[in-house]
C-alpha cells in the first residue's frame, strides 16, 4: 500500500497568462502525478478563495507563491505518510487544516491542487485509469457509463471578450447526435460554418477567452440569428440546440439588470428569456439572474422551469449548502459544477450527489482561465454528470478535455452511451 512521500508545487501560467498552481504528489512506490488548477474571471461572490499574493511587483499582484508555499509547507507535512487512496480522509484533513468556511487561509487553489494530484497518484499507483479510480473511490455503481453532452461556447461576451454582448456564453448543445464523437464533430463543423458567416458579414473572427468568436454584433437576437443560421448551414438543424450563460451578476448593478443598455427587473429578464426560448428553442439558461437574487430565480423557475434547464453557477458555487437552499426553495433545476469553486474533490462529489438525489441535472465545467489539465473529462464520465462545458472546439486548453473524452469513448466502447438529451429532458419536450 503506497503512501505519500513528498509534495511539491510550482507557480505556472494559465491560458490567459496569469499565474496558477501546479502540484505534484509523489508516493513511496515511485509514482508521481500532478494536477493544475484553473481560474475564473466572472467569479461568484460565494466561491472558495483563490489565494493570490497581492504583491504588485509580481504579475500585478496575481502571483500564487503563497499558495505554493502552503502546499510545500503545512499541507506536505500534514499528508506525508498517509494513504492517497482514502480521498475522503485526505480531503477532510485538507479542510480541517484550512479551518475557514471559504478556504481563505491556505487557499482553495492550494487545497484543490493537492486533492486532485493525490487522486491521480492513487489511480496511477493502482494501475487504474483515473475514470475507474474515481468511480471506485466514491462507490458509484459500475454498470452505467454516460459520455457527457458537450456544451460548446462559440460566441464569447461579457467578461470573456470585447464583443460588447452582455451574455457571456452562447453554446451549441448537440442533444440530437448519436455519439460523443458525432456531437463534437457537429460542434466543430458548426464553428467553422459560423466563422464563414461572420467573415461574410465582415465581422472580426478573433476569439475570446474560451475560444469562441467575439463579433461586435448589434444585439443578442443577432447573435442568436447567426447561430441558428450556422447550425442550419452545417446541416444540424433539429440536432443541435442552443444554451446560454448570462453570468448575470456581472451586469446586475444597483438593484437592476443593465441589459442592452437599459435597466430591467428580474421579471422583465424572464420575459426576454421566455421569448428567446420560444423563438430560438434555447435549451438551457445558466446564471440568467444575479447570484443573490433568490426571489428573481424563484420567479423564473416558476415561469420557465418546466421547459428549460435553469442552471445555477454563481448562485450555487458548487456548494452543497447553497444547493440545498435552492432545492428547498424550488430555485433552478440544474447546477454547474466547478471543482475550484469549492476546493476539494470530495466536496464536489457531494454537490453532485445532492443534485442528482433531488432530480437536479449537473454540468461539469471548465474555467475561463484554463490549463492543459483534463481532469474534468474523466470526472464528468466517472460521475455520470450528463453534460460538460469546456469552451469552443478551439484552443488546446479547451480541446484537451474534449480530446480526452474521445479517448474515454474509445476505451469504454459499448459499456458507455452518449448522454444526448438526458440532462436536458425538460427542454426536449419543447423542441422547435
Ligand atoms: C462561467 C465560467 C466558465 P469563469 O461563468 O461559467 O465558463 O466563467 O471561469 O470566468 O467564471
Ligand atoms: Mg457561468
Amino acid at each position: 500500500m503506497a503512501k505519500i512521500a513528498s509534495i511539491r508545487a510550482l507557480e505556472i501560467l494559465d491560458s490567459r497568462g496569469f499565474p496558477t498552481v501546479e502540484t505534484e504528489v509523489r508516493l513511496d512506490d515511485g509514482t508521481a502525478a500532478s494536477a493544475l488548477v484553473p481560474s475564473g474571471a466572472s467569479t461568484g461572490e460565494h466561491e472558495a478563495v483563490e489565494l493570490r499574493d497581492g504583491d504588485k511587483a509580481r504579475f500585478n499582484g496575481k502571483g500564487v507563491l503563497k499558495a505554493v508555499s502552503h502546499v510545500e509547507g503545512p499541507l506536505q507535512k500534514l499528508l506525508k505518510g498517509t494513504d492517497p487512496r482514502d480521498q475522503a480522509a485526505l480531503d477532510k484533513a485538507l479542510i480541517a487544516a484550512d479551518g475557514t468556511a471559504n478556504k481563505g487561509k491556505l487557499g482553495a487553489n492550494a487545497l484543490l491542487s493537492v486533492s486532485m494530484a493525490a487522486c491521480r497518484a492513487a489511480a496511477l499507483s493502482a494501475k487504474m485509469p483515473l475514470v475507474s479510480h474515481l468511480r471506485k473511490t466514491f462507490g458509484l455503481p459500475e454498470g452505467e457509463w454516460l459520455l457527457p453532452t458537450p456544451m460548446l461556447n462559440v460566441i464569447n461576451g461579457g467578461k470573456h471578450a470585447d464583443s460588447g454582448l452582455d451574455v457571456q456564453e452562447f453554446m451549441l448543445v448537440p442533444v440530437g447526435c448519436g455519439s460523443f464523437h458525432e456531437a463534437l464533430r457537429a460542434g466543430a463543423e458548426i464553428y467553422q460554418a459560423l466563422k464563414k458567416i461572420l467573415v461574410g458579414m465582415k465581422m472580426t473572427v478573433s476569439v475570446g477567452d474560451e475560444g469562441g468568436f467575439a463579433p461586435q454584433l448589434k444585439d443578442h437576437a443577432s447573435a442568436l440569428d447567426v447561430l441558428t443560421d450556422s447550425i442550419a448551414k452545417a446541416g444540424y438543424a433539429g440536432k443541435v440546440r442552443l444554451g446560454l450563460d448570462s453570468a448575470a451578476s456581472e451586469f446586475y448593478k444597483d438593484g437592476a439588470y443593465r441589459f442592452e443598455g437599459k435597466p430591467r427587473t428580474a421579471a422583465e429578464m424572464t420575459e426576454i428569456y421566455g421569448s428567446w426560448q420560444k423563438k430560438y428553442g434555447i435549451i438551457s439558461y445558466e446564471d440568467p439572474l444575479a447570484e443573490d437574487d433568490w426571489d428573481g430565480w424563484k420567479h423564473m423557475t416558476g415561469k420557465l422551469g418546466t421547459e428549460v434547464r435553469i442552471i445555477g453557477d454563481d448562485l450555487f458555487v458548487t456548494n452543497p449548502e447553497r444547493l440545498k437552499r435552492g432545492i428547498k426553495e424550488k430555485t433552478a433545476n440544474s447546477i454547474l459544477i466547478k471543482l475550484n469553486q469549492i476546493g476539494t474533490v470530495s466536496e464536489t462529489v457531494e454537490a453532485i450527489r445532492t443534485a442528482h438525489a433531488a432530480g437536479y441535472s449537473t454540468v461539469i465545467s471548465h474555467r475561463s482561465g484554463e490549463t492543459e489539465d483534463a481532469f474534468i473529462a474523466d470526472f464528468a464520465v466517472a460521475m455520470n454528470a450528463g453534460a460538460i462545458k469546456t469552451g469552443a472546439p478551439c484552443r488546446s486548453e479547451r480541446l484537451a478535455k474534449y480530446n480526452q473524452l474521445l479517448r474515454l469513448e474509445r476505451d469504454l466502447g459499448t459499456k458507455a452511451r452518449y448522454a444526448g438529451d438526458a440532462c436536458f429532458k425538460l427542454a426536449s419536450k419543447t423542441a422547435r
